[in-house]
């Protein structure tokens, strides 16, 4: 556990952190993932980082590895092909468990979208929960920016996966999730096979049924700062069935 005092009023016991490791998977995210790495260490800087890049064609590892000079604790994990966001979470996932030096995983986006401000927050609320998420829906939170289809669409998805599967959650797609290590222990996670948002939920399901305790931060995502999304028809697709496989799972 790291004291740090910066976020406590004066005479107030130092808010205490979980030993955190943020796991921020990239492709193409050149221009996003200096300015965020910095970000991320000027609030917190007792984090570490991992950054998982599915061998960015834009030269995405070649930043990390230069910052990772500059900071002891950034790591790469450079991996051979792009292979959606589960697969590469898993990879991160995998490595911090057989590693056994943190009390927690933070998954965050790399283009701000996701912003660090929130950290001291979620970090916070980790103290006393198992899980927290940077949740859109919850009162204080919202989406900044998007056209009114992805709003739309993010909406509809919450609701939906919310009343197929049960989960208490109001952000059941959010990928800004805090996740003590001991809970993720308890789940299979050879068994988790979706990819893109159906991923998300997936996990989230996952820890829900492992019975984790449930923490909402209110936060507000905003349009990715710079280069492209990856999502996709295929992984829109992905999202729509999972709540339905996920519930059906569950029952057998
Ligand atoms: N390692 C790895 N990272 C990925 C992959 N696909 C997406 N990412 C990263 O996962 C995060 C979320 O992906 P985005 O493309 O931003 O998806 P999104 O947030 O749904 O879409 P936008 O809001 O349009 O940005 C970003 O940091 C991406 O760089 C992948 O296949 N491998
Ligand atoms: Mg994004």
């Amino acid at each position: 556990m790291l004291p740090d005092s910066r976020n406590s009023p004066p005479n107030a016991a130092p808010v205490v952190f979980p030993r955190t490791c943020i796991l921020l998977p990239t492709y193409n995210e050149r221009d996003n993932v200096d300015p965020i790495i910095r970000a991320i260490f000027d609030l917190v800087p007792d984090v570490h980082i991992m950054v998982i890049d599915d061998n960015s064609p834009d030269g995405t590892a070649d930043v990390v590895r230069a910052l990772s000079r500059e900071f002891s604790n950034l790591r790469l994990l450079s991996r051979p092909s792009k292979e959606g966001l589960g697969k590469a979470y898993l990879d991160g996932f995998g490595r911090i468990l057989a590693n056994g030096d943190f009390d927690a995983i933070l998954t965050m986006d790399a283009d701000f979208s996701h912003h660090p401000d929130y950290l001291p927050q979620i970090l916070a609320q980790g103290a006393t929960h198992d899980v927290v998420i940077g949740s859109r829906y919850t009162s204080g939170g919202g989406v900044e920016g998007w056209e009114l289809w992805r709003r739309m669409l993010s909406g509809w998805a919450n609701f939906y996966c919310r009343t197929i599967t049960g989960m208490p959650l109001r952000d059941c797609t959010a990928g800004y999730i805090f996740l003590r290590t001991a809970t993720l222990r308890k789940l299979n996670l050879g068994g988790i096979r979706m990819s893109g948002y159906a991923f998300l939920m997936e996990l989230k399901y996952a820890l829900w049924r492992a019975g984790a305790r449930f923490a909402e931060v209110p936060i507000v995502f905003r349009c990715r700062r710079s280069g492209e999304s990856k999502i996709s028809s295929h992984i829109i697709g992905e999202g729509v069935l999972a709540p339905w496989r996920l519930r059906l799972r569950g029952k057998f």
